[in-house]
């Protein structure tokens, strides 16, 4: 019989971070390269917080920074329908700008495979239900990739998305940024088959960057933690002057930090939707709280954030990627 200290360790979880880089998503890519339990198959870039190829190169310069080696592949460059929308106020016009650390030039490069093939392609490949799908951005590359293979629906282990809210936005009143950006295609995902979670607002606003916590990535006392110090710093402004928060959220390592540990969070079960057409509330995902929720719900809204769980998870990656 096996005792509990000869359990083997649980198998990391496969993912794929689809993002928008992006301050938060600069740490999300941090917690899925340097925490055992997740196994990076590749990072995919969308078009959000800024434009393609600055997010791209975001996404290559936190590579290069952290010594990330899971591949990077660019995706999308617009939404499905709208026009493109960037938020140069919360990231800047580099869409990761940040003071007193000076980002080099990446030695990372992008492959030459659209993001959304890489997409198909991983999934396809592995085993069925073995593949997780984290968007942190616009969910243009996910849609694309489920209409462009619908088997993915089935192959697919599960999306944990960042982006959403049943309480309130950031983008308007009622929508998140990531949704209210390309509400088609989180419309596509949040009615595919695949059990959808979502990690949204109402729980990033418990992830605080608060000085104790900036204080305990400063004690690494790395490259890599005077990074995510200049990040947190960057943002601690940004949130303050866009949106008057004392203390900036970050949200997009949460859906990382729920793959590594469900216990990190509190999820409920609860049928959500897409507004597409509402003349104050385009974007706004509908959770409809009315229980029970039927047999066939797919999809699950966070809740309550261990905050402190959490941030001892960010900052164990730090220190391992440094
Ligand atoms: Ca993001």
């Amino acid at each position: 019989m096996a005792s509990e200290s000869t359990n083997p360790a649980p198998s990391p979880r496969t993912i794929i971070l689809d993002c928008d880089p992006g301050h938060d998503d600069a740490v999300a890519m941090i917690l899925s390269a340097g925490n055992p339990n997740i196994e990076l198959a590749g990072v995919t870039t969308i078009g959000g917080n800024h434009t393609l190829p600055k997010v791209t190169r975001n996404a290559q310069i936190v590579a290069t920074i952290c010594g990330i080696e899971a591949p990077i592949f660019a995706g999308c460059t617009r939404p499905l329908v709208r026009e493109v929308t960037v938020a140069e106020d919360i990231h800047g016009d580099t869409g990761m700008e940040i003071h007193g650390y000076d980002l080099p030039e990446p030695t990372v490069g992008v492959e030459d495979m659209h993001a959304v093939d890489f997409i198909i392609k991983t999934v396809m490949e592995a085993e069925p239900k073995t593949v997780t799908l984290v968007p942190t951005g616009p969910l243009t590359n996910i849609a694309m990739a489920v209409r462009k293979e619908p088997r993915l629906a089935e192959r697919v282990r599960e999306v944990v998305l960042m982006g959403g809210g049943y309480h309130t936005g950031n983008w308007s009143a009622v929508a998140e940024f990531n949704i209210k950006v390309d509400p088609e295609a989180a419309h596509i995902v949040f009615n595919e088959s695949w059990p959808v979670t979502m990690v949204g607002l109402d729980l990033t606003h418990q992830a605080l960057a608060t000085p104790e916590v900036e204080e305990k990535v400063k004690e690494i006392g790395s490259d890599v933690a005077d990074f995510v110090v200049g990040l947190f710093d960057a943002f601690r402004k940004n949130y303050k002057d866009a949106q008057g928060f004392d203390n900036p959220p970050v949200h997009d390592p949460c859906a990382v930090a729920y793959l590594i540990d469900p216990d990190v969070m509190t999820t409920v079960k609860v049928p959500v939707d897409v507004e597409l057409h509402g003349g104050l509330t385009t974007g706004m995902t509908v959770a409809d709280f009315r229980a029970p929720a039927p047999a066939d719900c797919t999809t699950q809204v966070a809740v309550k954030l261990d905050a402190a769980k959490f941030w001892s998870l960010v900052v164990d990656a730090v220190r391992a990627v440094s």
